[in-house]
């Protein structure tokens, strides 16, 4: 690939440089799905099991992502430990996290699911204050990519070209159907994550006030559920659980990337403490509970859970 840096050396292009890998593989890893809906008999870092897909997706994007120039360094949910890109992250070059495959158990009942990247001005694990970009594939009945920079939030659609000669000649065409998209100011959806018996009472009692002032929505797949809150408006977390207090969701792959997009689209992203951007990380694969929403929901939420 050509240098993918502009005249500064800064992160713009880089930046564009993953997007674009990301969407030109997107389609690819759609057209993999129906064959890989199975378990592939392995384990993530996490304990989880991980499917065919998965592994699929974390390779192609794995494969691609490297080969960024500017990516110095590429985790994944489903690796434990970082793959050396080149260069190094913080003084020049980037690191990319992503979750190749978010919500694959959908894989099995056929619902959404989707690939989420955060691009990184540190070396892993950092901050979500270290991501230059981040953004999601959502991989539903239209294949849509959402990337958020510090200039704003935008949604694309993205269609593989039949004949593969678009003018980029990358297999894909992109068009923004949002350039500066924002949540909506008047909430209606809401999504929570876990077993509500599992839940703790103060989140418990926040879920019973929001369970009357809005309507749930909630798909099994965070890039989805995020999604319906983004165009909606409302909230969703995946929360702390009484045997699980760090909640489910992984802070560098999956909850700095989504609270840095909510937070540029006029929300708030909670840990239920702080906002999630400031959660100082341990270890690459560390999780975190996760609540991203409208300003004011994320406010209520904050007090009920500091009761
Ligand atoms: P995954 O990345 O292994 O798919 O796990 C994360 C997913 C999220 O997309 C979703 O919010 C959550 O797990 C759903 O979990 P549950 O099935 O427990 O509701
Ligand atoms: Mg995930």
């Amino acid at each position: 690939m050509d240098d993918a840096r502009d005249a500064e050396g800064g992160a713009e292009s880089v930046v564009d440089a993953v997007f674009d890998a990301v969407a030109a593989i997107a389609p690819e890893i759609r057209a993999a799905l129906p064959g890989r809906r199975v378990e592939s008999g392995t384990e993530n870092a996490s304990g989880e099991t991980v499917m065919a897909g998965d592994l699929y997706a974390d390779e192609l994007l794995g494969e691609a992502i490297t080969a960024v120039d500017g990516v110095g360094s590429f985790v994944s949910e489903e690796r434990e430990t970082a793959v050396d890109a080149g260069g190094s992250v913080g003084d020049g070059a980037y690191a990319v996290a992503i979750d190749p495959l978010d919500g694959s158990s959908n894989l099995r009942s056929n619902n959404a699911m989707g690939t989420v990247v955060g691009v990184y001005d540190a070396p892993l694990p950092a901050t979500g204050r270290d991501l230059v970009a981040a953004g999601y594939v959502l991989y539903g009945p239209i294949t849509t990519m959402v990337i958020a920079d510090e200039s704003g939030v935008r949604e694309e659609v993205v269609e593989s070209d039949a004949d593969g000669n678009d003018a980029a000649d990358s297999g894909v065409t992109r068009t923004v159907v949002e350039d500066d998209l924002r949540l909506p100011a008047d909430p209606t959806v809401y999504g929570f994550g876990g077993r509500v018996p599992d839940w703790p009472d103060d989140f418990t009692a926040y879920a019973r006030e929001i369970e009357d002032e809005l309507k749930l929505r909630y798909g099994g797949a965070m890039v989805g559920d995020v999604n319906q809150v983004l165009t909606y408006g409302g909230v969703f977390a995946y929360p702390a659980l009484v045997d699980a207090p760090d909640g489910k969701l992984r802070l560098q792959f999956e909850a700095n990337p989504i609270a840095y997009i909510v937070e540029r689209a006029g929300g708030a992203a909670s840990d239920g403490r702080i906002d999630v951007l400031d959660v100082e990380p341990e270890g690459l694969h560390d999780r975190v509970p996760l609540y991203v929403g409208n300003e004011a929901l994320i406010e209520r939420l904050d007090a009920a859970l500091s009761d």
